[in-house]
Order: C-alpha cells, then sequence, then structure tokens
C-alpha cells in the first residue's frame, strides 16, 4: 500500500521534474535590440527538493518542507565546458544568501542546480550575507568571483539591528567547485557594492570597477561607477577611485548606479550593462542601462544611449522588492549570441538574449539623454522628419 509520504513525494516529484524540463521560447516581437522569454529561467522552485525536504519518512513523516528558499536571483554567468552556468544568489526563507550554480545546455531553459550550493570560504571576519557575484574569467588564468559581504555595523546601536556595512569579497576558482578565498577589497569608502573585476591587465595591474557609497542603502556623495587599479588581487588595494558614469538628476540612475556583469570587449569598445535607480513614491525603482568604453582608455565612456535599456514589465514588476531588475551576468557566445541574465523583482531570473552587433548599434546609434524635456522634443522631431521623407505605406 502507497503511503501518503510517498504520494505527497511522488506528485512533488512530477511537479518539479515537469518545472525542469519546461521547453523556453521567445516572447513577441520585441524592441528590435534584444527578446524576452516567455518563463522565467530560475525560481524559488527549481531548487532541488532534496534540499527544501527532509526525504526520510522515519525524521519527517508530513513530509513538510525543513529548509525554505525563498528566491533565486543576481546571478553571475560564465559559459564553461560548453554548459551555460549561472552562480546564484540563493535566498533562505530565513533572509540569508547564499551561493549555487545551476547549469544549462542552451542558456534559456532547464536550468538545474548542481547537488551542494557553493562551499565559499571565509575570512578571519566571517560574512553574515553574502550575495550579487560577478564571474570574470582574467587573463591571469582564474575565475574570480566579487561578491557583496555584509556584516552588522559595529558602530549601530543595540536599538537598531539594521545598520549594515557593505564590503566586496573576492574568491578564485578554476571549476565553481573549489574556491579560494581572499581579503576582502579596501577602498576608501565606507561602503562597497557592485564591484567588478575587469578581464584584461591594465599596466600590469588588475583594473577594478567599484560603486563608492556613504549608507547602506543611500549613496550620498558616491553613487557613481569608479574604477581603480590594484597591484594584485590577493591584498586587492584601490586607493584612487575615479568616477567613469555618474548619477544625474531627472534620469533613470539619479539615486544611484552599478556596474552589472563584466563588460565585453568588442571591435568598437567595451560593452557595459548596469543598474540605474531612481526614488519613486512607490519606493526604488531599478531599471538596466548600457554604455560603451574605449578600448584603451578604460575611464572614458564614448557612447552611451539616453533612458533604460531594459526595465520591469509584466511580471517582472511584482516580488520581494518590486519594481526592480538587476543584472550581474551575461554571456558572451562563440557565434555573437549575447545571453543576458537578470533578475525581477530580488525574486527569480529571467534571460534576454541579443547579439553583440545588435547591442553594438544600439549603444552607438541609440540618442543620448538631453537632459531636458526640449531636447528629447527635437530628437524625436527630427526621427519623425526622415521617416516621413520615406513615405512609408502602412499595410491594411
Ligand atoms: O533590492 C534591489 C537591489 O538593491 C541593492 O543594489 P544596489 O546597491 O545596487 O542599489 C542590492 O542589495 C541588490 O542585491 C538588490 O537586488
Amino acid at each position: 500500500m502507497t503511503t501518503d509520504f510517498e504520494k505527497r513525494l511522488n506528485l512533488l516529484d512530477i511537479e518539479h521534474r515537469q518545472l525542469l524540463k519546461k521547453p523556453n521560447e521567445i516572447a513577441g516581437l520585441g524592441n528590435g535590440v534584444f527578446d524576452r522569454y516567455k518563463n522565467p529561467v530560475l525560481t524559488a522552485a527549481h531548487t532541488p527538493l532534496f534540499w527544501r525536504y527532509d526525504l526520510n519518512p522515519e525524521t519527517n513523516p508530513y513530509l513538510m518542507e525543513r529548509f525554505g528558499i525563498n528566491a533565486t536571483f543576481n546571478a553571475g554567468a560564465i559559459k564553461l565546458n560548453g554548459k551555460y552556468l549561472m552562480v546564484v544568489r540563493v535566498e533562505g526563507a530565513d533572509r540569508k544568501s547564499f551561493f549555487a550554480v545551476a547549469e544549462s545546455l542552451d542558456g534559456i531553459s532547464n536550468f538545474t542546480f548542481w547537488e551542494y550550493p557553493v562551499d565559499l570560504p571565509e575570512t578571519d571576519e566571517p560574512d553574515t550575507n553574502v550575495y550579487d557575484m560577478r564571474l570574470t574569467a582574467h587573463q591571469d588564468g582564474w575565475i574570480y568571483g566579487l561578491f557583496c559581504t555584509e556584516r552588522r555595523d559595529p558602530d549601530a546601536p543595540a536599538y537598531d539591528q539594521s545598520m549594515a556595512v557593505a564590503a566586496c569579497g573576492i574568491a578564485r576558482t578554476k571549476d565553481l567547485l573549489t574556491w579560494q578565498r581572499l581579503p576582502d577589497l579596501i577602498t576608501n569608502s565606507p561602503q562597497q557594492r557592485n564591484v567588478v573585476l575587469h578581464p584584461e591587465f591594465v599596466d600590469n595591474k588588475y583594473a577594478l570597477y567599484t560603486r563608492p557609497q556613504d549608507g547602506f542603502i543611500s549613496a550620498g556623495k558616491g553613487g557613481g561607477i569608479g574604477f581603480g587599479l590594484t597591484d594584485a588581487m590577493e591584498n586587492a588595494r584601490v586607493d584612487e577611485e575615479t568616477i567613469i558614469d555618474n548619477k544625474n538628476y531627472h534620469t533613470v540612475y539619479e539615486a544611484k548606479n552599478g556596474q552589472g556583469p563584466t563588460p565585453i570587449k568588442t571591435a568598437k569598445g567595451w560593452l557595459h550593462l548596469a543598474h540605474g535607480v531612481r526614488n519613486t513614491a512607490a519606493g526604488l525603482r531599478y531599471v538596466l542601462y548600457m554604455f560603451m568604453t574605449d578600448l584603451h582608455d578604460l575611464t572614458k565612456v564614448l557612447h552611451k544611449p539616453g533612458g533604460y535599456f531594459l526595465a520591469p514589465e509584466g511580471e517582472e514588476r511584482t516580488g520581494d522588492v518590486s519594481n526592480v531588475v538587476f543584472c550581474n551576468g551575461w554571456i558572451a557566445d562563440d557565434d555573437g549570441t549575447v545571453y543576458i541574465y537578470y533578475a525581477s523583482s530580488d525574486t527569480r531570473m529571467h534571460v534576454a538574449t541579443s547579439t553583440i552587433d545588435k547591442l553594438v548599434d544600439y549603444v552607438m546609434n541609440t540618442p543620448a539623454d538631453g537632459l531636458r524635456s526640449a531636447s528629447s522634443v527635437n530628437t524625436l522631431s527630427r526621427l519623425i522628419d526622415g521617416n516621413v521623407c520615406l513615405n512609408h505605406d502602412s499595410p491594411d
């Protein structure tokens, strides 16, 4: 006779397998720059049943969840040995994040978690929470994972249990299985998040994109994307941060911004994906935007389209922290396809696809932000002028 335990386990197993096997396809015509997909690529429900349940009927007769998973989001990404891999920020029901690797053969569907989460070594100062890893396959042969390590602010009064200090943690690996932890990055900024390692040496040094910030949430005097050099990653220290892309009044990045994944090298320049934040009556709104920097001077922004590249749409708009899209992982494939792994509302992971050629065209030929309404009207009118001359007939 089948027990209730076995019946429930069987149903859970069928549901989980169906979710993991679900195909994915492009959603709609899109905007020509990138394609969205119908289904998220990872949700909390994708995590293995053997993470969430004690599967022993003796110790868990009701087959209850023993380890709740709240969200799977903000993943770093890399292609290794022919597989598309994400190092995902998995958040438990207890609000602690950790990293876990999920793999797919085609980059858009059937992402499956590896058996165990990442066993991340710690420094002498234990991390309270770790999140948002950026993966960089560096010229030196290592794959670096730079992430945010968060600890309670030592100066916080007892009544305030939310004050935290964010710093950049550094680990490196060759296979995403075993990781070597290095000391946290030292900079002059009180808080650091969104730190990303550039893949090539610059003047024989390691180059880092930073995000200096005064407070844990508020950027204060900081908030732009900084750039700095360090002699070594074993004791990384950036003494001087040059802001290469600042926050700006009445734009989609007026409150703060931050570098997304490792930039992609193209013949025209380095392609950057970043997030911009503005404050609204409904809270902070996070969107993605792009820019391109010079191949020979990484601090020089050559092109920056106005406005956002990708903003939350439909179900992406709701979640634990609604109205947020965030990206810290993309993969440029050998055939020129770019897989953009973005999270929505601090809850789930999606993919959007484009190509290097399309992204370069988008970045170089989309008008820049004129920073005033009159300038927008002027830009739009020039576009209309050109189209009116073409005399296109609408199809019946
Ligand atoms: O909740 C939205 C995001 O907020 C922070 O990002 P940033 O410092 O760039 O504003 C991070 O906690 C990030 O993980 C989160 O998605």
